[in-house]
């Protein structure tokens, strides 16, 4: 058949980090589809199906060109017969009907909405399923006992919902900046997350601190929170020492600096001045971007406009000699950090986290001092943050 012969199939290499994913995804439709069927796996505690959704996604968002048939993807990584049978429903039906049914389907509908709550997760919004507690407002009736994150989560329920923009982000930035500045100086703040990757919006905003001398980081969080605090910034925030799946990942976790290592949860009272001054400082280099519908969503029982916006942000601290690894393992996606670790742990024998790479058959640590030399280590091609958006 002509059409067969003419169109050419795609190929890719199956880890993420070996690719280049920009965020111009060209599969926008089918990439959606199996984004929100990975969405409902880890929702419903089937993470081995949620990665396979994701894998197989991340492998559509690389691709050049729209996929137009079945016929392209022959040979392509990380396509397993389900996610197959999504994007031939799609291609074939515009569609996937399995991804619609979930959109539609209660569960999905009430885990979305619990799960939403800064502060809840997928174990208790099903608890509160199971007790017939699947919006909001039963939630509020049912005088469930709530924890202080979950109290602050619904408080800012619709703030916290609302995507955040780059603007908000700068503006967030130069706060978090004077505040380090006033602290310590000489400290340096990274904004890192999706930001760093270009994205023009995220669900919350990340910064990594480190000072250029080892050791001065040391007690830099506590000070940080509170000035912001003092200066009013502050809605909720909860400091912890650093644990995320480093216990899985073996050894790649020096103990002995693991104390200065900290992350702050927070939610920022961010005033209304304050984002306009952050899309002022933006506007320097950049389109205005237009006017979000903050104002007229944030009425306050007849008070007019609420005056500011609560935005999630997530504070780190890492001393510098661990600041590379830092910086890519909270620089995201959360796939393309996935399957650096999975090829280091599988192609190459060593143990990557965001404090350290341990080489198994060396046993030794590898240092580093920028990404490159860590994509080095692991003998991948250096990806920047805005080409890591699998
Ligand atoms: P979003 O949803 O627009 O905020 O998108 P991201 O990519 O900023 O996602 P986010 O904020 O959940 O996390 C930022 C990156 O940091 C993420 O890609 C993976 C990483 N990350 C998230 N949580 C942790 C953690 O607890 N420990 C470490 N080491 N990395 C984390
Ligand atoms: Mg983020």
């Amino acid at each position: 058949q002509m059409n067969e012969v003419e169109v050419e199939a795609f190929s890719t290499p199956s880890y993420a980090c070996q690719r280049r994913t920009t965020l111009d995804n060209h599969n926008a439709v089918l990439t959606d589809a199996l984004s929100l069927l990975a969405e409902n796996a880890e929702l419903s505690d089937e993470d081995g199906r949620g990665v396979a959704f994701r894998r197989a996604a991340a492998v559509l968002k690389s691709l050049p060109e729209p996929v137009t048939g079945l016929t392209q993807l022959r040979g392509l990584p990380c396509l397993g017969g389900h996610s197959l049978r999504v994007i031939k429903d799609v291609l074939e039906n515009g569609a996937s009907s399995e991804a619609e049914a979930t959109k539609q389907s209660e569960r999905f509908k009430a885990l979305k909405v619990l799960t939403g709550i800064f502060g809840v997760g997928v174990k208790t919004a099903e608890r509160w399923i199971r007790d017939g507690i699947v919006g909001l407002q039963q939630l509020q009736l049912s005088e469930r006992p709530l924890n202080r994150a979950q109290r602050a989560g619904l408080r800012h329920y619709e703030d916290l919902n609302r995507p955040v923009t780059r603007a908000e982000a700068a503006a967030v930035a130069a706060v978090v900046e004077e505040a380090v500045a006033a602290v310590l100086p000489g400290a340096r703040t990274t904004l890192i997350g999706g930001f760093r990757r270009g994205k023009l919006t995220g669900h919350d905003v990340d910064f990594l601190m480190t000072h250029p001398e080892e050791g001065r980081e040391a007690g830099l969080m506590p000070k940080v929170v509170s000035w912001l605090d003092s200066q009013g910034f502050l809605l909720y925030q909860k400091t912890t020492r650093n644990s995320y799946l480093e216990a899985k990942d073996g050894p790649a976790r020096p103990p002995s600096n693991m104390d200065r290592f900290e992350r702050c949860y927070s939610i920022f009272k961010l005033p209304e001045e304050a984002r306009r001054g952050g899309e002022e400082a933006r506007r320097g280099a950049e389109e205005a971007e237009p006017c979000s519908g903050a104002a007229a969503a944030s009425q306050v029982k007849g008070e007019g406009p609420k005056p500011w916006r609560a935005v999630r942000v997530d504070l780190v601290v890492s001393p510098i000699s661990q600041f590379a690894f830092a910086l890519l393992g909270w620089t995201g996606s959360k796939l393309f950090e996935r399957e650096l670790r999975r090829w280091a742990g599988h192609e190459k024998a060593m143990s990557l986290s965001s404090h350290a790479l341990y080489d198994n058959k060396q046993s030794r640590y590898l240092r580093a001092s920028s990404e490159e030399e860590i994509f080095a280590h692991l003998g991948l091609e250096y990806v920047p943050p805005s080409e890591r958006n699998a």
